[in-house]
């Protein structure tokens, strides 16, 4: 029971107070994006409303309405941080190029990239959905801010977050100063801290993967899960579960909490895509930066994901996610097998 009531911008404030040097900007900024965040919950939780409307004919059917929710995460993220001052550019998943500040705004000092409704293929059967965000520094002087910018790797992050759309809203996001999380009161439309310093149990309960990929897969990831499974001869261990949304904020959200490992390997189901299907900006490394603060890694399999330098804005990235030492087995069996 936590006794005191601290809100989102309460506990931005106290972090910003243990920098000294700190002008306020980027605190500015992480409430900019629980903003969003709250404008996208709300809508969220009336996405099952639209089919209704459409009936009535206001909005069209309901495949349309899932685009729709897609478009207004996208466009409120783009709306909210546009015209602050603070950004120099940023990067949407939803959008093919950067997007550039509008002409006759001021430009700032930091870069934000987002996948703005992860997981999308869920709000039609109710499902948790996410918006995942990274933030870093600029790299270029002044000016509008350039592909460069965006193209930072994990490690130079400043700040990293994520926002669950469930049965409740909680906001997650680290400045690398502990992992903490916030639920939304829509009574009053507060993020109050639920989950301060999080950490990942040491002992795993889960695994979470695509299992219907299989065949497609690797010997390394393969083996790897029959490991997980318990039915791996030469090293037998404890099986562990297995749970699959197929919401990545969801899946991940749920290890960091429990305990386990996400991941969405290489495989050869579709050959334009031999680097498995999330993006490396928009949702690996943020997801990486916040497992890393809370004593957890990420791994591409074969190197961290934090080290990987982005050399496009939608590169896609095989992604093993959870508990340092259970993706350190994927990163062995991956070695072992495939070379
Ligand atoms: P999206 O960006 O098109 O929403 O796709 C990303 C989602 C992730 O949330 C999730 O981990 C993954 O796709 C699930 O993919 P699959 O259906 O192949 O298991
Ligand atoms: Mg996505």
């Amino acid at each position: 029971m936590i006794e005191e009531i601290i809100t989102i911008e309460r506990h931005i404030l106290e972090q910003q107070r243990t920098h000294p040097q700190a002008t306020g900007v980027f605190s500015s900024l992480l409430y900019d994006i629980a903003l969003a965040a709250k404008i996208i919950a709300r809508e969220t939780s009336r996405a099952g409303l639209v089919e209704i409307l459409g009936l009535a004919g206001k909005i069209n059917v309901q495949g349309e309405a899932q685009m729709k929710l897609d478009i207004f995460a996208n466009q409120t993220l783009i709306r909210i941080n546009s015209y602050t001052g603070r950004l120099a550019v940023m990067a949407s998943e939803e959008e093919a190029d950067i997007l550039p500040i509008p002409e006759g705004y001021p430009t700032g000092r930091y870069v934000l990239l987002f996948d703005p409704l992860d997981g999308s293929s869920n709000i039609d059967v109710n499902a948790s959905i996410g918006t995942i965000f990274g933030v870093y520094r600029r790299l270029s002087q002044d000016g509008p801010g350039k592909l460069s910018d965006c193209l930072q790797p994990g490690r130079d992050m400043v700040a990293a977050g994520y926002v669950i759309y469930g049965s409740s809203t909680m906001m997650v996001y680290s400045t690398g100063n502990g992992v903490h999380g916030f639920t939304l009161d829509p009574g009053v439309g507060e993020f109050l801290l639920s989950h301060p310093n999080i950490q990942i149990p040491s002992r795993p309960k889960y695994y979470s993967v695509n299992q219907g990929n299989e065949q497609f897969w690797s010997e390394g990831v393969l083996h790897f899960t029959r490991w997980l499974q318990g039915i791996d001869e030469e090293d037998p261990r404890k099986p562990l579960s297995a749970r699959y949304i197929g919401s990545l904020v969801a899946d991940f959200h749920r290890n960091l909490l429990t305990g386990g490992i996400f991941y969405y390997p290489a495989d050869s189901k579709d050959p334009r895509k031999p680097y498995g299907k999330l993006r490396l900006l928009y949702e690996a490394a943020p997801l990486a930066f916040i497992a890393q603060h809370a004593g957890g890694y990420a791994s591409d399999g074969r190197q961290a994901i934090l080290d990987i330098v982005p050399e496009s804005l939608h590169q896609r990235t095989p992604l093993f996610i959870g508990n340092r030492d259970l993706v350190e087995k994927a990163e062995a069996f991956i070695a072992r097998y495939d070379g």
